[in-house]
């Protein structure tokens, strides 16, 4: 299953953002405690094509995509160090496999700013050098083993000089995420899990008083974001986690008054799968709608496999259609054959994001 943890300064928000995606109601609380276990949730990711295929074959069950979110405590400034929840947190952050980062607008006299100002690009800039120390401290510490070693094997060698261009690379403050490694160096370097190369979205996390496009600390973090190569998210935390309380009609409302269209919660899981590099595929039929994860690139073999391993190895041709010409053509497979567009695909098509599939097997 892949894990979204939630980071940022103590006392951003991580847990309010974390209970508007997973609606779980972990505990909200104005100080820094020094809980190091990190709650977590299953969450659906919420997907329109998905809910229109279950309105039309109304199946006894529905299955949609999960994924998985980790709600870690806050990353002091020297957490690299060891301050704070320091090294316990800085592996869970090792363990996800994207990072949502919240960064703190909100004003609130009662939960005291950590760095005692508020100053969003200057608290993701904190939050990033720390990721970055711990690249360097993981690097050091493996180049150090390998120099103290009599000889090295040529392997050895290899891997000395790529760590040593990934140590270049962060002592330059750039996360190894900017640096282009071959397949094989990146299989090289996947076992160090480094927390710079993960994938990382920014939540703005705004008060209800901040809904301005305007705001200037907005538009310095987004030119920050945009110079980064990374995506930004306006979420009101304190305010959808109590929105997701209230009945649909005025949560509706609240969220015209505050100039969004989809629910900060929705966006977000939507962003964060898209940001692990996930795409959906659909089984349907008057039992089950699933949607499926695969990773973007994966093939029809691989879409067999996720269904059942006996799929995969007896695997003869997926019958598929894009949901577009599905729906386009009144949800008929017929329409969709007459037409062309209901496809059999060997083992080695790309599955695309949308896909409804059915697998053609023979054991
Ligand atoms: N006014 C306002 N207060 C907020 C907002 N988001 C969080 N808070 C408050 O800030 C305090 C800390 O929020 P948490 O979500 O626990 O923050 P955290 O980052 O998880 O904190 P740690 O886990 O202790 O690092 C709580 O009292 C929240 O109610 C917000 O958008 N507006
Ligand atoms: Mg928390």
């Amino acid at each position: 299953m892949l894990k979204c943890g939630i980071i940022g300064l103590p006392l951003s928000g991580k847990s309010t953002i974390f209970n508007v995606v997973t609606r779980a109601g972990a505990e909200v609380k104005p100080y820094a405690g020094g809980k190091t276990d990190p709650n977590r949730a299953m969450v659906n990711v919420p997907d329109f094509r998905f809910d229109r295929l279950a309105a039309f074959f109304e199946p006894r069950k529905v299955t949609p995509a999960t994924v998985e979110f980790v709600d870690l405590a806050g990353l002091s400034r020297n957490a690299s160090k060891g301050e704070g929840v320091g090294n316990a947190f800085l592996s869970f952050v090792a363990e996800s496999d994207a990072l949502v980062h919240v960064v703190r607008f909100f004003d609130n006299p009662e939960v005291p700013h950590p760095e005692g100002s508020n100053d969003p690009v200057r608290d993701w800039n904190i939050v990033e050098m720390e990721l970055i120390l711990r690249d360097l401290a993981v690097i050091e510490n493996r180049l150090s083993r390998l120099s103290g070693k009599k000889k090295n094997l040529p392997a050895e060698q290899v891997e000395t000089e790529l760590l040593e261009r990934c140590q270049a690379h962060l002592l330059e403050e750039r996360p190894l995420r900017d640096l282009p490694l071959t397949p094989e160096e990146q299989k090289m370097v996947s076992g160090f899990t480094f927390v710079t190369q993960k994938p990382e979205l920014i939540v703005a996390n705004l008060d209800e008083s901040q809904t301005a496009e305007d705001l200037p600390a907005l538009i310095a973090l987004k030119d920050l974001a945009a110079e980064k190569g990374l995506s930004l998210l306006k979420v009101f935390g304190s305010m959808e986690m109590e929105l997701a309380e209230f009945p649909p009609e005025e949560q509706e409302e609240f969220m015209k008054d505050l100039g969004v269209t989809e629910p900060g919660r929705d966006r977000l899981i939507g962003e964060a799968y898209r940001l692990l590099g996930l795409i959906s595929f659909f089984t349907t039929g008057k039992d089950e709608v699933k949607a499926w994860t695969l990773r973007k690139g994966q093939n029809a073999v691989d879409a067999a496999g996720a269904i059942h391993s006996d799929l995969a190895r007896g695997f003869i041709r997926a019958q598929v259609v894009s949901y577009e010409d599905f729906t386009a053509l009144d949800n008929s497979l017929a329409k969709c054959r007459e037409k062309g567009l209901l496809r059999l695909e060997g083992k080695e098509y790309r599955v695309a994001d949308g896909d409804l599939i059915e697998i053609r097997f023979n054991v």
